[in-house]
């Protein structure tokens, strides 16, 4: 379908477009347009645009990521669809490999995800979750999640879940990692649980967060994370969304 690009929802309808390809390629799950779907809606109460406490987030998690002995950004199947080059670049950048962990786990999944992401010229080196010897199991997380590759969550130290469901957050940090999230609903239990809640859209948050980690120093990012507060950023991303409301 022929979307034009004078529409003035044109971005929104080219996103929806890719995602339901991602479906017909076994990328994307069913359940991943509805998750967009919720996000789009938290998106319009945010009028679309990166705020200041997301900004203030993206320096948090550049300075986690920038401190950490083994940084992993798990991959699902609706950033593998967004934001494929941004994740790529920031991991053969900064070595940051990127974990295929699925809640999922359809047949021919992960590999049609392995592929997708190597087409965009991702080091093989930096991919994990796709070498069933590698499995293991995290007992503190009940549903598929808990199965991930010895290389990578087992051993990370920081953990980036973008779009994330339920209560991974927390058996994660039963296990003493620090978790980054990417999540447009400030309310979720992922969000509220996160050490560091980007409430942003994930399709503007990567090239932000690339340009963090450019730019930060270890001595800055320790400072940073001194002074950082969560619970902070979340209530200012409330008080957002309240204010753009009582304006309307
Ligand atoms: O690919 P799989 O099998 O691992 O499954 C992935 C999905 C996304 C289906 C699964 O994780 C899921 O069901 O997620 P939820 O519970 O719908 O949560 C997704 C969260 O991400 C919701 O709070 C949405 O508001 C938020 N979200 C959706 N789209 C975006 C987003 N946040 C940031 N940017 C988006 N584009």
């Amino acid at each position: 379908m022929v979307i034009p690009d004078n529409h003035p929802r044109a971005k929104s309808l080219h996103e929806r477009h890719k995602l339901i390809e991602g479906l017909h390629n076994n990328i994307l799950t069913e359940a991943g347009l509805i998750a967009h779907g919720r996000g789009e809606a938290f998106d319009y109460l945010l009028h679309e645009q990166t705020h200041r406490f997301a900004e203030k987030a993206i320096k948090a998690a550049a300075s986690q990521l920038i401190l950490a002995k083994h940084p992993i950004i798990s991959v699902n199947g609706n950033t593998a669809i967004l934001i494929p080059e941004d994740m790529v670049r920031i991991a053969n950048k900064h070595k940051i490999p990127l974990e295929i962990n699925l809640f999922y786990r359809k047949e021919g999944r992960v590999e049609a995800i392995k592929n997708h992401l190597l087409t965009f010229g991702l080091d093989p080196n930096l991919l994990f979750g796709c070498d069933n010897s590698q499995y293991i199991e995290i007992q503190e997380i009940s549903h598929l999640r808990r199965i991930v590759d010895r290389r990578g969550i087992s051993i990370a130290d920081v953990v980036v879940v973008p779009l994330e469901d339920g209560d991974r957050t927390q058996g994660l940090k039963k296990l003493n990692k620090k978790v980054i999230t990417v999540d447009l609903n400030p309310l979720s239990r992922t969000s509220q649980t996160a050490d560091i809640t980007i409430v942003d859209n994930i399709t503007r948050v990567f090239t932000l967060l690339e340009k963090e980690l450019d730019l930060i120093t270890r001595d800055e990012a320790l400072e940073y994370l001194k002074k950082y507060d969560n619970q902070v950023i979340l209530q200012e991303s409330l008080r957002q969304i309240r204010q753009f409301n009582e304006k309307n």
